[in-house]
């Protein structure tokens, strides 16, 4: 790591971190399967490099005031550094602090929440223009980007009431996707075609999704935006959400937030709106965080 991300303090042993109500930032360079363009590795260094283009400071938010308890533990290998994942989430109980993950692709989140503490208070919520939740994909790989929440359901045994889908507005969701979706119920989704048209009503479902939860953990996937918002995401959709509703329901899922991921988050050299982005979305969701709860 060359550099933390603005406002935080470079910590290389979360064990030693005592301060209560932190946020730990940290990120996973890493891409499992290449079946797309690619690129998301690179985006945790990127999105650190960018956020010194920012002051950090808004109306509402001073993020140097925070510095006290805003920890960049680096970057962690998911299959290599295990173990580092399990000592982040043990030290965020201890310290009721709030987790935060720059990917790679979205099948890190499988990564990170596999080590999770989880109860039947505890909701999965992914906002994203597909439902990964293919049972492999590419076909014969059972574990990828695509397949992330298959796999965290299985494996942890979720049941549907906890886990919330929002967007799945793309047109390349595979046929075992749509099915399970529209026929087997294995999961509750809020489209974005609903939220889009009818925001009120859309809102309103989340919120009382979220009433009923302690705590949330919540995986952002890059594509989930318009593709006017994020152009060089590997997988970009027409007919996704904009960012103010994106910060609508940031207000409503984030006081419960203990986890946040930002994933599949693909930038180039010569365009970087994506990248800029996705360091006002960091800056965002801090804000709330600071502001809220
Ligand atoms: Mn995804």
């Amino acid at each position: 790591m060359k550099n933390t991300f603005i406002g935080f303090f470079k910590a290389d042993d979360v064990e030693a971190i005592d301060d209560k109500e932190s946020v730990f930032l940290f990120g996973v360079p890493f891409e499992r399967v290449k079946a797309t363009r690619g690129g998301s590795k690179k985006a945790p260094e990127a999105l650190r490099k960018q956020s010194l283009e920012f002051s950090g400071i808004s109306t509402d938010f001073d993020i140097n005031e925070e510095k006290t308890n805003f920890y960049d533990l680096g970057n962690i290998h998911p299959i290599k550094q295990k173990r580092e994942i399990g000592k982040i989430w043990k030290k965020s109980v201890e310290t009721n602090s709030k987790i935060l993950v720059l990917g790679g692709d979205h099948s890190i989140t499988y990564d990170t929440l596999i080590n999770a503490p989880w109860d039947k208070d505890t909701a999965l919520i992914w906002i994203d223009a597909h439902a990964d939740l293919a049972d492999e994909y590419p076909p014969g790989i059972f574990k990828s980007h695509g397949t992330v929440f298959t796999n965290l359901k299985e494996e942890l045994e979720l049941k549907k009431e906890q886990m919330l889908f929002i967007g799945g507005h793309a047109y390349t969701l595979t046929s075992t996707e749509f099915h399970k979706i529209q026929k087997e119920n294995t999961t509750n989704y809020i489209s974005t075609q609903k939220l889009l048209e009818n925001k009120g009503e859309g809102l309103e479902t989340l919120r009382e999704f979220a009433s009923r939860f302690k705590t949330i953990y919540l995986s952002i996937d890059a594509d989930a935006l318009d593709q006017a918002f994020v152009p060089t995401v590997a997988t970009m959709e027409p007919f996704g959400i904009t960012p103010s509703v994106l910060v609508e329901i940031l207000n409503i899922l984030l006081p419960k937030s203990k986890y946040v991921d930002f994933v599949e988050l693909g930038y180039t050299r010569t365009n970087k709106i994506a990248l800029n982005f996705g360091v006002g979305l960091i800056f965002r969701i801090l804000e709330i965080w600071s502001n809220k709860s």
